[in-house]
């Protein structure tokens, strides 16, 4: 299975077993499996791709055509992060998963991709699956928390997000450097070794800011 996601420039990132009672959108299905890129392999196979070329959500687009296509040759079924609102809930999923935990600041932080994690997909699949022990959260070894102290205007706090103040921000000359990836997101211990490319974090930032910027 992680063959077959590698060659698609994907890994997975966690899974969990599925609880009928609790996941009646899983209905018939044993197995979530979270799909999110393979860095730094995924940002060259992306730009290749026909989807690239779309003026409007691209990513979006290719995630489909290629998580779908998984889906179809495992008799599963795809689930995507952006089909909402109302949105399927890939934070809580990824939070069952045990390898991706709330970091200090809320946003997600994966044992491997650091706060850096993102989901391309989920697969559900029809037959249980043995499921590896997960590790850690790392953010409990994390002596210095440089998440708390990084976001320049304060957005990213325990309390909360402040997505007015984090998107006016980015969107100034001030806020430059963040357009090159997330300040809180980068100064993550873990996802400095991730090897995100800071073009990759551009795409994202844009589509988060909007049409509205230079
Ligand atoms: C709506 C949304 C947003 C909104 C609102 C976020 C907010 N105020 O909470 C906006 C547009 C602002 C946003 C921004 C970003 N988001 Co967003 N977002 C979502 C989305 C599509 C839906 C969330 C939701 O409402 N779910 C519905 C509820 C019912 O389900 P739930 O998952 O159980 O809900 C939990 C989360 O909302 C969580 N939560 C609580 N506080 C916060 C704070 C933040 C910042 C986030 C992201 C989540 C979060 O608590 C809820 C209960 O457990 C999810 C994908 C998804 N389908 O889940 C991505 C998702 C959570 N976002 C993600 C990402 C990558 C981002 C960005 C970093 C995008 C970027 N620039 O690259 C930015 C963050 C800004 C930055 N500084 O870079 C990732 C997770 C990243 C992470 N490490 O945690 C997700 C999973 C999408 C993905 N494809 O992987 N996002």
């Amino acid at each position: 299975m992680d063959q077959l996601c590698r060659k698609n420039a994907l890994r997975i990132l966690g899974a969990f077993a599925v609880i009928p009672e609790r996941d009646t959108d899983l209905a018939g299905f044993q197995t979530l499996l979270m799909l999110g890129p393979d860095e730094p392999a995924f940002w060259s196979i992306f730009k290749s791709s026909v989807e690239f070329q779309e003026p409007k959500d691209p990513m979006d687009h290719w995630s489909k055509r290629v998580i779908g296509a998984l889906a179809d040759q495992l008799s599963g079924r795809a689930l995507f992060p952006s089909d909402g609102p109302p949105y399927p809930p890939f934070f809580t999923w990824a939070t069952r998963t045990q390898r991706c935990h709330s970091s200090p600041v809320n946003l997600l932080v994966h044992d491997r991709a650091g706060m850096m994690v993102s989901f391309r997909g989920a697969l559900a699949l029809r037959e249980a699956v043995a499921l590896p022990e997960s590790p850690a959260s790392p953010c409990l070894s994390c002596a210095d928390t440089p998440c708390l102290t990084s976001c320049p205007v304060n957005a990213l706090t325990p309390e909360g997000y402040d997505v007015a103040a984090c998107k006016s921000h980015i969107s100034s000359t001030e806020g430059r450097e963040c357009m090159q990836g997330c300040k809180v997101r980068l100064a993550c211990p873990v996802s400095k070794t991730f090897g995100r490319l800071p073009a990759q974090s551009e795409f994202h930032m844009r589509a988060f800011v909007g049409p509205d910027i230079t």
